[in-house]
């Protein structure tokens, strides 16, 4: 069983990087579970900063607070996340879509994927359709990730799809989306080839998708 990290919880909820980076080090030292501290305090922490800007209680200035909180301790696990084998079983294309400033979750997802042995290409956030296609072409990756945490940039996943149709590279790839406003229903309708709603879902269901193929 893990010791109870609930100030990390805490920490990123109001804001506190140094405070956050300190609780994640103390735990490390202690041997907890890098995962089980991203699911069950970081990403919870996350989740309530979103009510809490719904029903503004916070506003953009403790949404990027929280959200710097968060990065800090992410990147003292990332490597953690991804130690990884040793032959890539495939390779990924990995980015926010375009309008989309948010990348914790997308890169959430990348140091999982990288742990499950996966060679990651990451475009980061705001990335166009054209740079998807560049990157798929200049990489011959065999997998595309898209992320979008907002309604509005939805689209942009549609649209990168019917990019990489026109381009003619959608048969050499499996793409799959994800983020907050995104369900299956939705992966469906835009012609995606899967869904998850987490990072550990994700990593599975690319291993399917690379078998299959
Ligand atoms: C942090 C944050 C920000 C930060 C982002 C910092 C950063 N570098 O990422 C900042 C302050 C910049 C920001 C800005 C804005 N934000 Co904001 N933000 C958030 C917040 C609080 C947390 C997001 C987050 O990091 N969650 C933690 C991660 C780990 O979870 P995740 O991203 O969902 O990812 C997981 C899954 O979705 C999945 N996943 C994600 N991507 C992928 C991809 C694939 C392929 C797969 C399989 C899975 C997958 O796996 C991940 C890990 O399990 C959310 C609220 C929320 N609870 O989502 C609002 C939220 C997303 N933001 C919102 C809004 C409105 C905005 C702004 C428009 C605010 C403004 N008025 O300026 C701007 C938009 C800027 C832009 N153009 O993108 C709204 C969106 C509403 C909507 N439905 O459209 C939300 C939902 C808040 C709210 N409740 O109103 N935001």
């Amino acid at each position: 069983m893990m010791a109870n990290y609930e100030e990390l919880r805490e920490a990123i909820l109001d804001g506190n990087a140094k405070r956050a980076l300190a609780v994640t080090e103390m735990a490390l030292a202690e041997n907890a579970d890098p995962l089980e501290l991203v699911t069950r305090y970081m990403i919870p922490a996350m989740d309530e900063v979103g009510r809490r800007f719904e029903c503004e209680d916070y506003f953009v200035p403790e949404l990027l607070l929280s959200a710097r909180a968060m990065k800090g301790s992410l990147a003292l696990l990332r490597p953690l996340l991804a130690a990884r084998g040793a032959q890539p079983v495939g390779r990924v294309v990995i980015g926010t879509v375009k309008g989309d400033l948010h990348d914790i979750g997308k890169n959430l997802v990348a140091s999982m994927l990288e742990g499950g042995g996966f060679e990651v290409i990451d475009l980061g956030a705001d990335v166009s359709p054209q740079r998807f296609i560049d990157a798929v072409r200049s990489s011959s990756a065999n997998l595309v990730c898209l992320s979008a945490l907002l309604t509005v940039t939805m689209g942009s996943m549609k649209t990168t799809i019917e990019a990489l149709k026109k381009a003619g590279i959608r048969d050499r790839v499996k793409v799959l989306v994800g983020g907050a406003p995104v369900n299956s229903q939705y992966a469906k309708e835009i012609g995606a080839d899967g869904y998850s709603e987490n990072a550990s879902g994700a990593v599975g269901l690319v291993k399917n998708l690379v078998a299959e193929a």
